[in-house]
């Protein structure tokens, strides 16, 4: 903090903190499903600034002045939220194509094709561009600090870069990081490389992916790596590579005080959904989209169902999945898959009186989604690969009563901090479903064990620890610039 003090903080990122939709009651004001928002907004909350998005609601454009500024939180203002808008062309190649068919599959290794098309590649380079000048155009000085979300705007740092040769651009790749292999057949690899090597720091989740995208860079590019320093010098110019594990805001006592006690939250899901009295709740929280593992986890269900009788009629899995990125036909047949799947297994296990899946296929308010995590027996995340995952930490973070089971996918960057979660190969169904019956069964004392550890991990690296660790390595490169030119 102190060294930033007096700084400019800009932020960069697809998606917009908030979005102003137009209902029967006027504006309305949603937070949309997004790990990236959930991370990067506290932060922002707490330091200011300008946050640059593309303005995606139905009444965005009525909200803003005529610089396409509004403040917001609506409650709050801290900062000032600057809306790109994008014509049907630019978001369709840029973002659903390039990004969402390209980009996204290939760093999953999700097992769907990525797509490549000539002309999503010029929207992609396009819209870079439209945000980069907007970054310059937002900036008050010649040094100002620009935090990119994503891989939406892996070309963005470079040009921020040919501006503005003195910024500090801090780029945060939300996703994982694949081995050069898998990299290797986007035909612009060696463009999106040197684009994020505009970058001052580029920051991945776990280590794994920073070791993957270096030797990426390795196999690509003419560039010096030193291992040491965890730096990478293309064209005379350093990038630090390094992993900040990303979190989240830890909840405040005030907020805590809002909670239904779990007792509470369980009558009330019950009541709800019309469970069993003596349910065994478990939980799921996710984007619906094909990286997450849910058909996985409906197959460890039905599994759970026929290896372990004695949960037909007791055990539930309460799925909440928040429709995304509908435009794509890969992501509404998989949405219909889901919906089938779900019906078979009601249909096999189920009676008038129960139905072992619940799929909730909407987005929940974050009362909602807080009152399900502490009604729940347990949770259950099983992606097929995931950067990092904040569903898991929202429960862990949920769960004062020290309550509750925790089951992880290996393939979540989470794993790697959360080993007292029962962590599981999602592609392994018997494993799944044994971790499910060994959850339902745990003791409360080895629960309390395992949740007061969790805890422990979750409080202390949250978000601002993420976003501190990065701020305080760009304050000391700044301060080294400063030092140097001076001598210089
Ligand atoms: P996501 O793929 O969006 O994030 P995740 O990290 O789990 O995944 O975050 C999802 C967020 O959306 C959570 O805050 C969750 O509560 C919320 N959410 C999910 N379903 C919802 C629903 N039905 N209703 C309301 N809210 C819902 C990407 C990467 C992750 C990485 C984050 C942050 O894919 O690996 O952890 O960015 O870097």
């Amino acid at each position: 903090r102190t060294q930033l003090r007096g700084d400019q903080v800009i932020v960069v990122s697809n998606r917009e903190p908030y979005i102003h939709i137009k209902g029967k009651e006027g504006i309305q004001v949603s937070r949309p499903a997004s790990g990236l928002v959930t991370a990067v907004e506290p932060v922002m909350r707490a330091c200011s600034g300008t946050w640059i998005a593309h303005g995606s609601g139905s009444a965005d454009r009525e909200t803003v002045d005529e610089h396409d500024r509004v403040a917001v939180p609506p409650d709050t203002q801290d900062y000032v939220l600057r809306r790109i808008w994008l014509t049907e062309e630019e978001e369709q190649g840029y973002y659903q194509g390039f990004a969402n068919e390209g980009l996204w599959p290939l760093c999953h290794v999700a097992h769907v094709r990525p797509v490549f098309r000539e002309s999503d590649w010029a929207q992609y380079r396009a819209v870079n561009q439209r945000f980069a000048d907007a970054v310059v155009a937002e900036a008050r000085s010649d040094d100002p600090i620009v935090l990119v979300q994503d891989y939406h705007f892996a070309l963005l740092p470079a040009m921020v870069r040919e501006k503005l040769p003195k910024a500090t651009i801090i780029t945060f790749w939300h996703i994982p990081w694949p081995n050069p292999e898998s990299f290797g057949i986007c035909p612009w690899r060696r463009e999106l490389l040197q684009g994020m090597l505009g970058s001052t720091i580029l920051g991945f989740h776990t280590r794994f992916h920073c070791k993957n995208f270096t030797e990426t860079v390795d196999r690509y590019l003419e560039a010096r790596i030193e291992h040491e320093h965890s730096t990478i010098s293309y064209q005379g110019e350093p990038t630090l590579v390094q992993s900040y594990p990303i979190s989240i805001a830890w909840p405040t006592d005030e907020e805590r005080l809002r909670w239904p006690a779990p007792s509470e939250a369980r009558r009330a899901v019950i009541d709800r959904l019309k469970l069993p009295e003596d349910a065994c709740i478990a939980v799921g929280v996710d984007r619906f989209d094909y990286t997450k593992g849910i058909l996985e986890r409906l197959h460890a269900v039905e599994r759970l169902l026929e290896k372990y009788p004695q949960w037909q009629g007791r055990f539930v899995l309460v799925q909440v999945a928040a429709p995304t990125r509908n435009a794509l036909e890969e992501y509404r047949e998989f949405q219909d898959r889901i919906h089938r799947v779900t019906d078979r297994i009601n249909q096999r296990f189920g009676t008038d009186a129960y139905q072992p899946v619940r799929l909730l296929a909407e987005h929940h308010d974050h009362a909602a989604l807080m009152e399900l995590y502490r009604a729940a027996d347990m949770c259950v995340v099983t992606s097929l690969h995931d950067g990092m995952n904040l569903v898991c930490k929202e429960f862990i973070a949920a769960r004062d009563d020290e309550q509750g089971v925790l089951i992880l996918s290996r393939f979540a960057g989470a794993a790697r901090e959360l080993p007292e979660a029962l962590v599981i190969n999602p592609y392994h169904v018997e494993e799944t479903t044994d971790a499910l019956h060994r959850a339902a069964n745990m003791p409360p004392q080895e629960q309390r064990e395992r949740m007061a550890s969790l805890r422990m991990t979750v409080r202390e690296f949250n978000v601002y620890r993420w976003a501190g660790r990065m701020l305080a390595d760009a304050g000391q490169w700044r301060l080294r610039e400063r030092i140097t030119r001076r001598v210089q």
